[in-house]
């Protein structure tokens, strides 16, 4: 081969190597999330470029983020490289600004501190204020987006504040790299490398949690290893919390209730024991000497085994009040009111009210109770807590499951906004609505995030770590509203592809639901994994474990009995909200067995007997999970082709386990009642045998 032709051929391998790290630079694997910024076209394009790149430094980091990412935003936004843009130093902004500047003024007595901002026309530009540096960075945040939203500039005026201060992510992350409930691969802490390497993820995680608002992270499991309390892990804590900080992001930790036992050397872990009492004092004090801000402890206590302080026989207040007093003014002690007891067998789902309910007044006013959104766990569709409302003398903090044990977990698409919505927006019957009750205090969502390159193990489960972040921020903002910017934001702008995306992710849940537990029965998931059906399961050495202790179905009827005549968990319940749902005639029929045991032929209001109802639902949900599929498949032409076949993938994958939930379940329930399918029902395609047998010891269990 002649030289001539040998170096073609190297140019021509160059070239190609070339062009595919070019593309491979291109390619669309959600590790950008909706921070994306793609160029705008036609006029709004226009509009922004009009903008000047004019920013305003101080001294302080997470100031200079904001600019950072104005800067950054912009020019993608503009399409341009990125471009270093005019920075202008505190003292220099005494001048007057170039017109049109897009200014900061991060220190404004005039707005409230808390991360409040204000984003106002100005000198015929847009300035951002805010009480402090942390407002401007949401202001920064807040701009992008109304600009990728392809808003005017001229027309922004936006003054917004946190609804609530504690807007927070719990991570289930074991020091292994374990994440507990977790399906989008491993921990995004790497204990092991730490303090010395901090992986840029955790940068990026920080800056995406700010982009929405997030405040906080607990960064380990509520089945807490005591390790994180160790003098060896303050270093790794640190490292974090110095790289969160600009971000506004302040960590937590989960403190093992027996710690003082456990890693202390103590006899005990009693709290009313001095020196247990001093031992966790001095264990606050050693955090907050290497973190300043750290947040506080977050404790899982006398639930599912873990430690407490009933092994004491000190009530949870006498537990919680120990380490409040411990961190005393300098942060918070959230506790979880997630706990029922082996031994009280009336009811499972009345269990944390008869709990706490007679505590309430009895904490230390650092101390938040932290509870679930419903009164059993994550279920598709729950009431709302009966706690919320009913501890006016305690604050009370929301907790959501992003991580979506119970819905599908990363293969099926469920969009959460309206789950949350549904309890958010609920009337207590005691002061207002359950946002209203948590105003005080907050939220907190089990993260979805992991280290696939996606970070929440589908790109549609992003939209639940957004949706979070935004409803902490603001619950008032509608569940459609939220997906339709984060669709935007995530994928495209274009009408064609907006005005199906949106009604797609919002018949999302209610699909799962339905193909899961319809008319409000519960708890159907087979034991461990919690992903298929398991309604014949009734064998687990506890019985609120079993899925058949939910659905108490029977030749005579199916449900759970709440009314006077059953349990009564229905007088938890403000007499207002419970009489909406005590009679089985008038109630909302989503939460029809919930709260009822009805006969196989009771007649439900759509004119079917109830059981010609159960399988109507269960084929409503397959049949909803079709559409989205035929939806998903239309709008190929507006997405990349990665993101869109790694979703077509996962729909087909939901198509086909739907089939499976409703097929198990009908061959089950009839082989309860003995009743014929509805005519026109397509038959469950394998016995009820089949399904029983089925394993999956590959699955991510618990
Ligand atoms: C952390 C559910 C999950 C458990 C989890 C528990 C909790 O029961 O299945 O894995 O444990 O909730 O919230 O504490």
């Amino acid at each position: 081969m002649g030289r001539g032709l040998v170096n073609r051929l190297l140019a021509l391998i160059a070239a190609c190597a070339a062009l595919a790290v070019a593309s491979a630079a291109q390619a669309e694997d959600g590790y950008r999330l909706w921070l994306r910024y793609a160029p705008l076209e036609g006029e709004a394009l226009a509009r922004v470029r009009a903008l000047p790149l004019v920013v305003h430094a101080d001294q302080d980091p997470t100031v200079a983020l904001a600019g950072e990412e104005l800067v950054h935003g912009l020019a993608k936004l503009r399409g341009e490289e990125r471009r270093p843009g005019v920075v202008i130093t505190a003292s220099r902004l005494a001048r007057p600004l170039p017109p049109g500047s897009l200014s900061f003024e991060c220190r404004d007595s005039a707005v409230p501190p808390g991360g409040a901002f204000a984003i106002k026309p100005a000198d015929g530009g847009l300035r951002i204020s805010a009480g402090e540096p942390i407002g401007c960075l949401y202001g920064a945040f807040a701009l992008l987006r109304e600009l990728s939203l392809g808003r005017n500039p001229a027309k922004i005026d936006l003054d917004e504040r946190p609804a609530m201060p504690l807007r927070l992510l719990d991570h289930w992350d074991d020091p292994n790299g374990y994440v507990l409930r977790g399906y989008s691969g491993r921990s995004i802490f790497d204990w092991w490398k730490l303090p010395e390497h901090l992986d840029q993820r955790l940068v990026d995680y920080a800056r995406a949690d700010a982009s929405i608002g997030i405040n906080g992270a607990v960064v380990n499991s509520v089945n807490a290893s005591p390790l994180f309390l160790t003098d060896r892990y303050i270093p790794k804590l640190r490292r974090i919390a110095d790289a969160w900080r600009p971000y506004g992001i302040r960590l937590y930790i989960c403190a093992r209730f027996s710690a003082p036992k456990d890693v202390g050397g103590l006899p005990t872990a009693d709290p009313l024991d001095p020196a247990v009492q001093a031992w966790w004092k001095a264990r606050a004090d050693a955090l907050y000497a290497a973190i300043p801000d750290f947040g506080g402890f977050l404790v899982k206590a006398n639930s599912e085994g873990e430690p407490g302080p009933q092994d004491y026989h000190r009530t949870h207040a006498e537990g919680a009040n120990t380490l409040a007093r411990a961190v005393g003014s300098r942060g918070v002690v959230i506790w979880r009111a997630f706990v029922y007891s082996a031994e009280d067998q009336t009811d499972r789902a009345k269990q944390a009210y008869n709990e706490f309910v007679p505590l309430d007044g009895q904490f230390e006013p650092n101390v938040i109770l932290q509870v679930k959104n419903g009164p059993v766990d994550f279920q598709p569709r729950e009431p709302f807590h009966p706690l919320f409302g009913a501890m006016p003398h305690t604050r009370l903090m929301f907790e959501g499951q992003i991580t979506k044990e119970y819905l599908g977990q990363a293969t099926h698409l469920a969009y959460l906004a309206p789950y949350w919505k549904e309890v958010l927006d609920a009337q207590t019957g005691r002061g207002g609505t359950v946002a209203q009750v948590i105003a005080p205090a907050g939220m907190a969502g089990v993260a979805n995030t992991g280290s696939d390159r996606n970070w929440s193990g589908s790109h549609f489960n992003q939209a639940n770590w957004y949706a979070f972040g935004r409803l902490a921020w603001d619950p008032t903002l509608s569940s459609a509203q939220i997906a339709r910017e984060w669709a935007m934001q995530t994928f495209s702008r274009e009408r064609g592809f907006i005005g199906k995306v949106v009604p797609m992710m919002i018949a999302s849940r209610e699909a799962v639901a339905e193909y899961m537990t319809p008319l409000g029965l519960t708890h159907q998931m087979a034991t461990g994994h919690h992903y298929g059906p398991g309604p014949w399961i009734c064998n687990l050495k506890r019985p609120e474990w079993n899925p058949c202790y939910y659905s108490r179905a029977d030749k005579g009827g199916i449900g759970f009995d709440r009314t006077a005549s059953g349990s009564n968990a229905l007088a938890q319940y403000a007499p207002s909200v419970a009489a909406q749902w005590a009679d089985p005639r008038t109630i909302d029929e989503d939460y029809l067995l919930w709260f009822h045991h009805v006969p196989w032929d009771f007649r439900t209001p759509s004119g079917r007997p109830l059981w010609g109802e159960l399988v109507y639902r269960y084929d409503r949900g397959v049949a909803t999970v079709d559409e989205m599929a035929a939806t998903w498949a239309s709008l190929a032409p507006y997405v990349d082709p990665e993101r869109f076949a790694d979703t077509a993938d996962f729909l087909r994958i939901q198509s086909r386990e739907a089939r499976w939930w409703r097929d198990a379940s009908i061959a089950y329930w009839q082989s309860i009642n003995g009743l014929p399918l509805p005519a026109g029902t397509r038959p469950p395609e394998h016995s009820l045998d089949y399904y029983k047998a089925l394993s999956f010891p590959e699955a991510p269990g618990e």
